[in-house]
């Protein structure tokens, strides 16, 4: 196999409610990987639109997003922040991964199901096609690495089908051109810590999601030391006390919950937890959940209103972003027209 070298590509959907699930299966990560690889972080704007948004509302939230990858640590001069729109290449790609992907493939995304329900027919195309704007996103990079969210792993997989495939249709002409035996680059998922798929507070079967008409289901980055110890009382819980090996949080989910929560803020694993807090009851546990989570959470929403309140220097941040990205982008561009046989 080709070596490509190594990028990490990932994005955020502009959605609002960015919550603790977003922080730790996400936005945690990219901080992480920016002292070793070569970062793109994205505002997946196109992304928002497969279901209505609001356009006051939408431009707030790509700039809420962009509030949190800076408060969160992200440097955006030495790696590259901005919002997908403002890269036509995505769009481009899409559509040519479009006619790549097959209709069977994506009639498998459990996303999709899950987001059209049962009124399949009056969901957007695009909700459809979320899978193959997100493998352009990454694929227009050729980006190697994607840290996500447990919940991005089937979308991740299709991407990689989708490279193979394209590698493969292509291979005469992407030898033809120089390019050794493959164009794209195979992306793997880092989803890795305790962390990679946080629930919500009030029912531990379910995602912790934007969209969960409970509030109190997640903590927002944005929400005060006060609310945030509020929702941690409150999540629910069973009657038994903490016990003091993993393999015996089983089926109790929504304490396996707040242990993962607490093992991803403190760094460390659920077991060291448990370690700790085995034979603790949870008024004890929660206890220390919200001090962790308030020392964590509390500075980055303060920081994150603070940036959000010069919209202008978020705008040029995604403005220089874009540029560099554009850079990238219209290059590998380029080389795919000539692959697939396009005048130029
Ligand atoms: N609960 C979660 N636990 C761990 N990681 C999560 N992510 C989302 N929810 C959790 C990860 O966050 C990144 C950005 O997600 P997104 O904004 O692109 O889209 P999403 O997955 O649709 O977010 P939500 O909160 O789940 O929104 P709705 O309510 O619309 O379904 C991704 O890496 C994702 O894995």
């Amino acid at each position: 196999m080709a070596q490509f070298p190594q990028r990490v590509f990932s994005g955020v959907q502009p959605t609002g409610n960015l919550h603790l699930g977003n922080y730790l299966g996400a936005i945690h990560k990219f901080v992480s990987l920016q002292d070793t690889h070569d970062c793109i972080f994205c505002v997946v704007d196109l992304h928002a639109i497969t279901v209505f948004q609001d356009p006051a509302v939408l431009k707030a939230n790509i700039r809420e997003v962009t509030a949190a990858f800076l408060a969160c640590g992200i440097d955006p001069v030495r790696h590259i922040v901005f919002n997908q729109s403002q890269v036509p290449e995505h769009s481009e790609l899409a559509w040519i991964f479009n006619c790549v992907a097959r209709i069977g493939w994506l009639s498998r995304m459990t996303q999709f199901k899950e987001k059209a329900g049962k009124d399949k027919e009056n969901a957007s195309v695009g909700l459809y096609a979320y899978p193959t704007l997100m493998a352009a996103d990454i694929l227009i990079y050729r980006a190697t690495h994607v840290p996500v969210g447990e919940d991005q792993k089937q979308h991740l997989e299709l991407a990689r089908d989708v490279a193979q495939k394209f590698n493969k249709d292509f291979s005469a002409s992407i030898a033809s051109l120089g390019h050794n035996e493959a164009f794209f680059p195979m992306p793997e998922p880092l989803i890795q810590g305790p962390a990679t798929r946080v629930m919500s507070l009030r029912d531990g079967s379910k995602k912790m999601s934007k969209s969960d008409p409970s509030d109190n289901s997640r903590i927002n980055l944005t929400d005060t030391a006060d609310i945030i110890a509020q929702k941690i009382r409150r999540a629910k819980t069973d009657p038994e006390p903490l016990p003091s090996e993993v393999e015996c949080l089983g089926s109790r989910l929504e304490a396996d919950n707040l242990v993962s929560i607490y093992a991803a803020l403190r760094g460390f694993s659920k077991q060291d937890v448990l370690n700790e807090f085995g034979g603790a009851n949870f008024s004890q546990f929660k206890n220390a959940l919200v001090e962790v989570a308030e020392a964590k959470l509390g500075p980055i929403g303060a920081e994150m209103k603070r940036i959000q309140s010069n919209p202008a220097y978020i705008d040029d941040i995604l403005r220089k972003g874009a540029d560099r990205a554009r850079v990238i982008a219209g290059a590998n561009m380029a080389a795919i027209k000539d692959i697939i046989g396009f005048i130029r």
